[in-house]
């Protein structure tokens, strides 16, 4: 396997990174905790025990959204190894552990060349997934250890003349707001020629007694999840949160069709964060935004993606689990 780096420089890596990086971490954590209501950015949830707790909570009885869509790729695999075979490069956007693209791949590319780009903010996510592919030889595969949007300007800039096929797939999109997933299709748009093919995995709205417990476990994992940002703040950017002094709050904002989460501070405290260079003051009850997951409807999820330039080809729908894969192709 001939592993390749990209060339750009990695942000926001899972282990505690040097220089720039600490830098945008401290920026965005002093921007967000400034804003009403107070905020931290999502993307930084995945440190290396993140993104541990997360594929454990992708194991969950209550996340039905690994399951459901392992399930339909597993259900669908004969038309999808049919595309993936017609396609010369693969980009997954956000992969994870790369365990639903290994087993898409596993039975599509034979001894085929392929160039595989992998994008996530979590160094981790990029090493599991890369070492899937340490046993097909003619697969290059191409770490970008970024943002989606930067991850796709690079790849854009290295494809060859084949066709592209984009994966972005466990509902990823739905920690985006309305204005950011236009703006990420359009960027995915961008990246693509007419032809290339787009497939797009999102939760569906469901009843809500579901949804709080899938994002309130009844084992703590995404309690866990959420604190751990706190850690995180604490051990990068030399903060004294007291952890236990939040508590993990999941609600179903019907009106907006998203869950949130927040910590929620247990009194009155200070927080000092060195290197956001920050005093924040907290009061008992109050709420920091952590995360959005918006849920969709299903003909929702194909009105949101065509008018970036794509129509829709196919879409695969897991009912109990209320969950959609959905296929595009670029106009
Ligand atoms: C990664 N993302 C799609 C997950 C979600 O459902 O929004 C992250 C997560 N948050 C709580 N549980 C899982």
């Amino acid at each position: 396997m001939r592993v390749v780096r990209s060339s750009v420089s990695s942000r926001r890596s899972g282990t505690a990174p040097i220089g720039q990086p600490t830098r945008d971490f401290a920026r965005e954590v002093r921007e967000h905790l400034r804003r009403t209501p107070r905020q931290l950015p999502t993307s930084y949830l995945y440190d290396e025990l993140g993104s541990t707790l997360f594929e454990a909570i992708c194991r969950l009885p209550w996340y039905r959204i690994w399951r459901a869509e392992q399930a339909l790729l597993a259900r669908h695999a004969f038309p999808l190894r049919s595309l993936v075979r017609s396609c010369s490069s693969i980009a997954e956007l956000g992969c994870g552990s790369g365990e639903k693209l290994a087993a898409l791949m596993a039975g599509a590319i034979g001894g085929r060349a392929i160039d595989l780009h992998l994008v996530d903010v979590s160094a981790t996510a990029l090493a599991l997934t890369a070492s899937r592919f340490s046993g097909f030889p003619r697969v290059r595969v191409h770490r970008h250890q970024q943002v989606y949007t930067e991850g796709l300007s690079q790849i854009g800039l290295n494809r060859d003349a084949g066709r592209l096929l984009v994966l972005f797939l466990g509902s990823n999109v739905g920690n985006f707001h309305a204005s950011e997933a236009e703006a990420f299709f359009r960027t995915v748009r961008r990246t693509s020629r007419p032809g290339d093919l787009f497939l797009l995995g999102a939760d569906l709205v469901k009843p809500e007694k579901d949804l709080l417990l899938a994002y309130d476990d009844p084992l703590g994992l995404t309690a866990a999840f959420n604190k751990n940002l706190l850690v995180r703040v604490n051990r990068e950017l030399g903060a004294d949160f007291d952890v236990t002094g939040f508590a993990h709050r999941a609600v179903w904002r019907p009106d907006a069709s998203r869950m949130e989460m927040h910590l929620v501070s247990a009194r009155d405290q200070i927080v000092r964060i060195r290197a956001a260079r920050l005093v924040l003051r907290v009061t008992d009850g109050e709420p920091i935004w952590t995360e959005s997951s918006y849920k969709y409807k299903r003909r929702q999820i194909v009105t949101m993606v065509e008018p970036q330039g794509f129509a829709r080809r196919e879409q695969w729908m897991d009912e109990p689990a209320r969950y959609a894969l959905t296929l595009f192709e670029a106009r």
